[in-house]
């Protein structure tokens, strides 16, 4: 799929070849940790033997840059959308559809953003029932239950109501920071969700933003020889400590084909066939790495009736946990693979085939309801 906001050319060859690193912490060679001789460096030197350079350079990449914007404006201009990035890479906001009665048009071009920036957003969605958010769900794949598969008794609401399909989270006392942690949804089971619809009924006056991070970027800006280290190996995953599926480390997306860094500090607990502490050890390496570069995050600031949807497969989220004592209420709807070849995770091998994880999930945990872990 062509790649509509591409992140200024940075990552390019034709933007090396001029000795520009833009700042952007997006190759392995790149990182300052691992190369410290590398962008900032090399620019400022540049930058004091010619003046003009970093004008020259500002200019090239917003003519770039709107030559892009135009582009998508014009691509979108048939189903009567705009679009606003968030961030080079990763997010947009999308204005002029209205969820509770998106046009065949509309559906398409969303679900072709959602491909290409991860997560998009939508504002004053407010108005729409909670059987219109379910079905606004449906119009892009099947709805699961609370947790994709398995049905949740939600925060705030400890029985399930006449939508099982919604999953209530519900900042209170107890739980005041409920999804305050690095993770893609539901990586413990082995059929994860495929992504979410988050729509916010009440939001705080000012905090509990949600960040979201680049699962492709995150695998990209791995070094070469770790990357050949972690292809083809899994890592077990469960919740509360508890070992219930391997999953693979680099998983390919069933859609793009792009490759994913598929481990988070919530549900990972350790890679398979290695020592426990070198496990631990390269865990450890790989989350300082991962969560450490805002160049490959969003962040976006909720108000009521905000929605966030995103694809659990490229990338993963955190929610702040800033905003208690205020209020913050969200509904959520839960999007399952649309084929069944595609729900549990894998990574394609150079031979072309797929290479699950070893699947350690029995069927009957599968099916038995579970609370809020
Ligand atoms: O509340 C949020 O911003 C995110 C919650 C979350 O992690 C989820 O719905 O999967
Ligand atoms: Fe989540």
């Amino acid at each position: 799929m062509e790649e509509i906001f591409q992140p200024r050319g940075m990552n390019r060859s034709q933007a090396r070849k001029d000795g520009w690193v833009g700042g952007r912490a997006d190759t392995w060679r790149g990182h300052w940790q691992e190369n410290p001789a590398s962008r900032a460096g090399a620019d400022a030197h540049r930058m004091v033997d010619d003046e003009t350079y970093a004008a020259d350079v500002a200019r090239t990449i917003r003519d770039r840059d709107t030559e892009v914007f135009r582009a998508k404006e014009a691509a979108l201009a048939s189903s009567g959308m705009k679009v606003e990035p968030l961030s080079p890479g990763i997010g947009v906001i999308i204005y002029g559809i209205d969820l509770a009665s998106p046009t065949d048009a509309q559906v398409e071009d969303v679900w072709n953003l959602l491909m290409e920036r991860k997560v998009v957003f939508f504002r004053d969605q407010g108005h729409i029932t909670r059987d219109q958010h379910i079905e606004f769900g449906r119009c892009f794949a099947k709805v699961g239950l609370a947790f994709g598969r398995q049905q949740a008794l939600s925060a705030g609401n400890d029985s399930p109501d006449e939508h099982p399909e919604i999953l209530k989270l519900y900042a209170d006392e107890p739980r005041p920071f409920a999804a305050s942690n690095w993770h893609s949804d539901v990586t413990w089971s082995n059929r994860p969700p495929l992504g979410s619809i988050l729509l916010s009924r009440k939001s705080p006056p000012i905090g509990g933003d949600t960040v979201f991070v680049d699962a492709f970027a995150l695998w990209d800006s791995l070094n070469p020889v770790l990357k050949e280290f972690l292809e083809g190996r899994r890592a077990i995953h469960g919740r509360a400590g508890k070992d219930e599926v391997a999953h693979p480390i680099c998983r390919t997306h069933p859609e793009t084909g792009r490759q994913a860094l598929y481990v988070n500090p919530t549900f990972t607990n350790s890679i398979c066939d290695m020592e426990p502490a070198e496990s631990s050890k390269l865990l450890a390496q790989l989350y300082a790495k991962m969560y450490s570069t805002p160049e490959h995050a969003c962040r976006f600031r909720w108000f009521d009736g905000s929605v966030a949807m995103w694809d659990n497969r490229s990338c993963q989220h955190y929610a702040v946990g800033d905003f208690w004592p205020h209020e913050r209420k969200m509904e959520r709807v839960t999007l399952l693979e649309p084929k069944v070849e595609d729900e549990v995770p894998f990574w394609l091998d150079g031979d072309g085939n797929r290479q699950y994880g070893e699947l350690l999930t029995s069927e009957e945990e599968i099916s038995t309801p579970i609370g809020m872990s």
